[in-house]
């Protein structure tokens, strides 16, 4: 199926089939670097997702029953029908985000095709129980869980979801970001080929205000699984605590890249720009505050903006680009106008800016480098989700820790240091969900999560199936 051709996604996906949807309103999909609208898909209503939670509903009792290996196969047989589409992913999520193709294929295809492999093989473990005195500790699917996802990585959020609520035996519904619909759609052509039992996962596509909050208020929806901002985070919290429903939230952040007077400079600097401007800086676990020893300080300012000055702006399908456009014009705007805000607050400009050059057309923002930004004012502490990186001194280790500390946030991090040992004392007292030490790369097992107003809730590996679980304690 062809799926920027106009009509070929117009339908929902309830109780194993293709359903026409309930209303005639339908979202537009953007080309982002182009500007042009090239695709639409229905925009659900209440009506449909009360469709989607009873085919959940009446789904979750034998999919619960299934042995871990009857339900691993089916995770198998998903994982082969969507690794087929590897391509078809990488291509769609650069069209409607954005994202330049080579790193599409690495990350936006490749991240959750990995995810979805590692909880095959979770699945299939069979829970003996964990015996504390004369209880047994037995694992059980919490029920029927609301997915709603955003669009920075927008397979990578629905895989990081349904992979483990389907592995620990629940039923889904989920409801992609608006911006980004299309590759839900190659998910559910995958669902459905590898042929799920009906209404174990459902597809609602629509806005956040209707779709999202019915199914976050609705009574026979037992856990919310979201990812996005705070505040529509907070909204969801309240939304389910009316019915003590449980809720697993991944939300902003405005991590701490330290690096300390001993580091190795050049690979400290360029890696954090780099991560930073990841997918535009489009990425919650983005490291957009660089703390910098101060008797380095000018160095690494000019690594900085040399290396910010190699992501290349313009067409994610040229394979010179580095960089792709925001993922919207309002995100454009919000980003411009922080940069504003950074430099009226005496932030320094290093490179980048709102008068640098960036191609015509396409919701460009180039790479932005700030020096000397206040650790208070509004560019250091609220999340921007563009490419703009503060860099911000420091003058001590415990001074950098006080920094990097001073957020409402903590979802990720990074130090540099000359010794693992004097890096891993200052990862040790970051209040955030993860920290990499000199450049350590990403685990897709290791637990993905944030403390503070970060979210509450872990995903990925072991810890994110035991997120979709119950705890049931049988005395003997
Ligand atoms: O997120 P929203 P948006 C941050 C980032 C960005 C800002 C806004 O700073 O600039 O959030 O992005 C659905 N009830 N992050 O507007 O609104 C919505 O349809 C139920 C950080 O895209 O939070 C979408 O499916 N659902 C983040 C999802 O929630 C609602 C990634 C996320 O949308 C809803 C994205 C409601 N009332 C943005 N309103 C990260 N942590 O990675 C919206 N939604």
């Amino acid at each position: 199926m062809d799926i920027s051709a106009p009509g070929s996604r117009q339908r929902l996906y309830i109780n194993g089939q293709w359903i026409e949807p309930a209303g005639t309103e339908k979202v537009p999909v953007e080309n982002p670097s182009t500007e042009e609208v090239f695709a639409s898909v229905p925009s659900g209503t209440a009506a449909d997702v009360d469709r989607a939670v009873a085919a959940a509903r009446a789904a979750f009792g034998p999919w619960a029953d299934l042995a871990p290996k009857e339900r691993a196969a089916h995770l198998e047989r998903l994982l082969a029908a969507l690794s087929a589409r590897a391509g078809d992913i990488a291509g769609t999520v650069s069209q409607e985000l954005g994202t330049p193709l080579k790193i599409s294929q690495r990350v936006q295809a490749g991240l959750p095709l990995a995810v979805l492999k590692s909880y095959v093989a979770l699945a299939a473990e069979e829970d003996a129980g964990e015996t504390i005195g004369n209880s047994l500790v037995v694992r059980e699917p919490v029920g029927v869980v609301g997915a709603i996802t955003p669009w920075n990585y927008p397979l990578h959020q629905i895989v990081a979801k349904v992979a483990p609520a389907l592995a620990a035996g629940n039923t889904v519904v989920v409801k992609p970001a608006e911006l980004t619909p299309l590759v839900a759609y190659l998910l559910f052509d995958a669902i459905d080929e590898a042929g799920l039992p009906p209404g174990v996962v459902n597809l609602v596509p629509g806005s956040g205000r209707v779709v999202g909050a019915a199914i976050a208020a609705h009574p026979d929806v037992d856990m919310i699984s979201f990812t996005g901002s705070t505040r529509v985070g907070a909204q969801i919290s309240h939304l389910a605590a009316d019915r003590i429903a449980r809720v697993s939230l991944e939300l902003g952040g405005k991590s701490a890249n330290v690096i300390l007077e001993d580091a190795d400079l050049v690979r400290a600097v360029k890696g954090g720009v780099a991560n930073a401007f990841l997918n535009a800086g489009q990425t919650c676990t983005a490291w957009t505050r660089m703390l910098v020893h101060r008797s380095v300080y000018e160095d690494a300012l000019s690594l900085a903006a040399e290396a910010a000055d190699k992501h290349t702006l313009g067409d994610p399908f040229d394979e010179h680009t580095r960089m792709g456009p925001l993922s919207c014009a309002t995100q454009r705007k919000t980003v411009r106008e922080y940069i504003e805000k950074g430099l009226a607050e005496g932030a320094r400009l290093v490179t980048g800016g709102l008068d640098a050059r960036t191609p015509e057309r396409g919701h460009f923002v180039a790479p932005t480098v700030l020096a000397d930004v206040d650790p208070d004012s509004t560019v250091a502490q609220e999340e921007i989700f563009g490419p703009v990186l503060s860099v911000i001194p420091f003058d001590s280790d415990e001074h950098a820790v006080e920094i990097a500390n001073n957020s409402k946030y903590g979802l990720a991090g990074g130090v540099w240091a000359g010794s693992e040992e004097r890096a891993m004392a200052v990862a040790r007292r970051m209040r955030t969900g993860a920290v990499d030490v000199n450049g350590g790369a990403f685990n897709p097992l290791a637990p993905f999560g944030g403390y503070k107003q970060s979210g509450i809730g872990r995903e990925l590996g072991v810890h994110g199936l035991h997120e979709f679980q119950q705890v049931k304690a049988i005395q003997r």
